[in-house]
């Protein structure tokens, strides 16, 4: 055999049992490559004669071409079989069940405003949100606290530090300011809560400088205390899920309502824990009242015109009274026993219709 025939055949023999792209690119270079066998051959040219040559070149030019479309269609074949292999080994097998939901975990108080959210949502309120930096104005004044009166003292209000103009904003005592800026922003009738956090400073064992509240806002051409009662009662039976809960106003100030009621839930207290919807003691849950007429005229509205109620509720205690949980101090101690039991699944949204918790 000449030379041609045996380094095409050894050639030949060594692409076809390349069986990674490494290994060819090998083959490449000890044949083509610089110091390959085909192109020692090609140097040889020089030295022969002119009639060798004539023969030899296009010979050795379309042994050349052979090897290289012979590497060519090999290359092409590791490749699709390295992706095939990729493409079985990276496959996602989606019939497979998610992660153990033991893992994560929705925090109870984010169980509660979510509660709290479906069984006003049923009752046609919508949901608003604002800044948890607030001006003076939204968080106090407007809602009828004269500048110097002793309940802005009360708060135990966070300023934060006066600006050019001297004006301090704080960090909102109340989501108050919210149902502000939705009285000045929106035209009656207004059916709206509002979830969010609050800041005051105080730390002890039942208190914490950040805690969360849920208030609510209803204004319309004629709305009462009778309104005011049977909305606030429909709602305790629906979040104690007790149908039987029994509940009580007692007057009360609030600088922002008149008249102004705490609201009692019926419940007993004989056992370890506070039972809702039996025995004969009496639990403070929410702060209520008929929006005062300064207030309705701090927003534009005429007092004459329209009528509203409001009230506000602390959903930290809630959490605890609802799923028993003694202590308020671990809400915000990230300690994953406590998490995981006492946390919610997170795709069990509560419903009316399901059941909220
Ligand atoms: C409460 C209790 C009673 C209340 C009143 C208003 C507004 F803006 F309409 F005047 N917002 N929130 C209110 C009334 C809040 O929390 C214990």
């Amino acid at each position: 055999m000449s030379d041609i025939e045996t380094i095409e055949a050894e050639a030949l023999s060594a692409i076809g049992g390349a069986n990674d792209l490494a290994t060819l690119d090998g083959v490449r270079v000890s044949e083509l490559g610089k110091k390959g066998r085909v192109s020692a051959l090609m140097k040889t040219l020089g030295g022969m004669d002119p009639e060798e040559r004539k023969e030899m070149g296009p010979k050795l030019n379309a042994l050349k071409n052979r090897l290289n479309d012979a590497i060519e269609t090999r290359k092409t074949i590791l490749e699709d079989e390295e992706l095939d292999a990729r493409l079985a080994s990276e496959k996602a097998d989606l019939s497979l069940p998610p992660r153990p939901y033991h893992t994560g975990g929705l925090h109870p108080v984010m169980q509660v405003f979510e509660e709290i959210e479906e069984i006003f949502g049923a009752m046609g309120f919508a949901v608003a949100e604002g800044p948890d930096i607030e001006d003076d104005f939204h968080n106090f004044t407007a809602l009828n606290f004269p500048i110097g009166h002793p309940a802005r003292e009360d708060h135990d209000t966070f300023f934060m530090t006066p600006d050019e103009n001297g004006e301090r904003k704080v960090l909102r005592t109340h989501t108050s300011p919210v149902q502000i800026r939705t009285m000045m922003n929106e035209k009656p009738p207004i059916r709206v809560i509002i979830p969010g956090r609050v800041y005051r400073n105080d730390w002890d064992a039942t208190h914490t400088p950040m805690f969360h509240q849920v208030e609510g806002l209803v204004i319309d051409k004629v709305t009462h205390m009778g309104h005011l009662k049977g909305c606030l009662t429909d709602f305790a039976r629906a979040f104690f899920e007790v149908d039987a809960v029994e509940t009580r106003f007692r007057p009360h100030f609030f600088p922002f309502t008149e008249p102004s009621a705490e609201m009692d839930v019926k419940c007993d207290r004989s056992g370890g824990n506070v039972k809702i919807g039996q025995g004969d003691d009496w639990l403070e849950i929410l702060g209520s009242g008929m929006v005062h007429p300064n207030v309705l005229r701090n927003c534009g509205l005429d007092p004459n015109e329209y009528q509203g109620f409001a009230f506000g509720m602390g959903v930290d205690r809630l959490a605890m009274l609802k799923y028993g949980m003694p202590d308020l101090r671990p809400y915000f101690e990230s300690d994953m026993r406590w998490l995981s039991h006492y946390g919610f699944k997170p795709w069990l949204l509560p419903s009316l219709s399901g059941g909220l918790s």
